[in-house]
């Protein structure tokens, strides 16, 4: 006998829904009807009272018999159906729809993700929504609220989510609980949540409930457009992806330089390097971070606000990295409205009158002292310190230098991230302050060499972004 003639006979004999609906695997059982009815209304098929329909739909429609065994059932064989059938051509623009969405959410949501979410019946959203802020309702709560003010009935929809739906109880209830109370039909997600407790567990959760719910990477060889977008909505979010997983800052280190390099003349002038175009860029990337990060020479140079000027729901945290306690008390920084929101962090060796003064107007932070290099003065333990800054959810980490508060996080692989804006200009000269100082790479082997570099221009100006390979 043909194996395909054996499989076919093997559905006669009852076809249930399997355990793991992810790959649309049919095996023997007793609720084979009630998966039958399932199918058909997923993929609008006509009736059938007959049990082999489906199989035989299924063999049509590129159903092929799988190697695998239901867990529940190992006696049995599998059928399974190719991912792609589960995937329509109109899905990637659903959820482009809702990573446009999500974007909304950028400056505001940390320590949680930007999330969009668009609800779909017969070809046509029906609702949508975004997280705004940590706290508040997940993106799939605000498009199922949508539907209800939009006086739409969610059951039967297909869901857009960029992220995986979370399943435990946070701030907020599960979303899954959600999802599946509202009767929604099929889920389709761009990007797993790496979150330990939710990773792959949201859409096991919808899919034992009998939703179908599926990653559009699944169907990345059948829609290359999906495979881009699953990529974009991971995207999205590397720095939650990485502070979950890692607890500490995602860091970008930022600078302005000219085209050889240089971020300021020897006597520390700086302004402008770059354009107005570059430097609102520079504001957006302020707004998109937790946290920025500077060298105590930094401030005694150029007296910064280190503050956003875009609205955000929480002001950014400004963190000094000052060994000694030099900032002074009357930079802008400790004496501004903003106070409240700098650290200044501190070695240990620190002149405690110095602490006391600054202690009175901002927070000042004793860190641990690096291992002592010879001819270099004491500097912060910088992993000490992420890791400190990671547990107070500080996800994301902007560090403006200068060159040599740079170096120490670019060339001590701690930072995963640079944006860095060239400006058409040529300063030149030996004691000209540079982007990147420090001691720099000893041999060719340690040279910094970025990933997925992206140039864009801005005005007379380029910016690079690109990632460091560091974890
Ligand atoms: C979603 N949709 O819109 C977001 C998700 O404390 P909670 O309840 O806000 O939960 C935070 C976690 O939920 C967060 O760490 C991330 O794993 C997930 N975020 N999930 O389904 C959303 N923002
Ligand atoms: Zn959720």
């Amino acid at each position: 006998m043909q194996p395909a003639a054996k499989d076919e006979m093997a559905f006669q004999q009852g076809t249930r829904v399997p355990e793991d609906l992810e790959n649309f695997v049919l095996c023997h059982g007793p609720q084979f009807s009630l998966f039958a009815a399932r199918f058909q209304a997923r993929f609008r098929f006509p009736p059938a009272n007959d049990i082999l329909y489906p199989a035989v739909r299924l063999r049509n429609n590129g159903c092929k018999p799988g190697p695998e065994r239901c867990r529940q059932h190992p006696s049995t064989r599998f059928y399974s159906l190719a991912m792609t059938r589960t995937i329509t051509n109109a899905d990637p623009a659903f959820l482009r729809q809702a990573l446009r969405l999500a974007r909304r959410g950028y400056g505001s949501t940390s320590p949680n993700p930007m999330v969009g979410a668009v609800l779909v019946k017969d070809g046509k959203i029906i609702a949508r929504g975004w997280h705004r802020q940590a706290g508040g309702p997940h993106a799939e709560i605000a498009a199922l609220r949508d539907a209800e003010k939009q006086r739409q009935l969610p059951g039967g929809a297909v869901l857009y989510v960029t992220l995986e739906p979370c399943c435990t109880h946070g701030r907020t209830p599960p979303c899954t609980d959600a999802i599946i109370a509202a009767g929604i039909q099929r889920v389709m997600v761009g990007a797993t949540d790496p979150n330990p407790l939710h990773a792959g567990k949201g859409l096991l959760i919808l899919q034992r409930a009998g939703i179908a719910a599926s990653l559009i990477s699944a169907s990345a060889s059948a829609i290359p457009a999906g495979r881009r977008l699953a990529e974009e909505c991971t995207r999205l979010n590397e720095v939650f992806n990485h502070w979950i997983v890692h607890r500490t800052p995602f860091v970008t280190v930022k600078a302005a330089m000219t085209l050889d390099g240089k971020i300021a003349t020897a006597k520390g002038e700086s302004k402008w390097i770059t354009g107005e175009k570059a430097r609102a860029h520079g504001m957006k990337l302020r707004q998109g971070s937790d946290a920025i990060l500077v060298g105590v020479n930094t401030i005694l140079i150029d007296d910064p606000s280190l503050t956003v000027r875009i609205t955000k729901p929480n002001p950014i945290r400004r963190i000094v990295l000052d060994s000694l306690a030099r900032t002074p008390v009357t930079a802008k920084v400790a004496r501004d409205a903003f106070a409240r929101w700098t650290t200044i962090v501190v070695s240990p060796g620190a002149p405690q009158r110095r602490i006391a003064a600054l202690a009175r107007k901002v927070n000042v932070l004793t860190a641990p002292q690096a291992q002592p290099v010879a001819g270099r003065p004491p500097a912060i333990d910088l992993r000490w310190l992420l890791k400190k800054l990671g547990a107070e959810s500080v996800t994301s980490l902007l560090v403006e230098g200068g060159g040599e508060v740079n170096a120490s996080f670019l060339l001590g692989n701690l930072a995963q991230r640079v944006a860095f804006f060239y400006a058409p200009k040529v300063l030149g000269g030996q004691a000209a302050r540079k982007g990147v100082a420090g001691e720099g790479a000893q041999s060719w082997r340690d040279v910094i060499k970025l990933e997925q570099v992206q140039w864009r221009q801005l005005g007379d100006d380029l910016l690079l972004t690109a990632l460091t390979g560091a974890p």
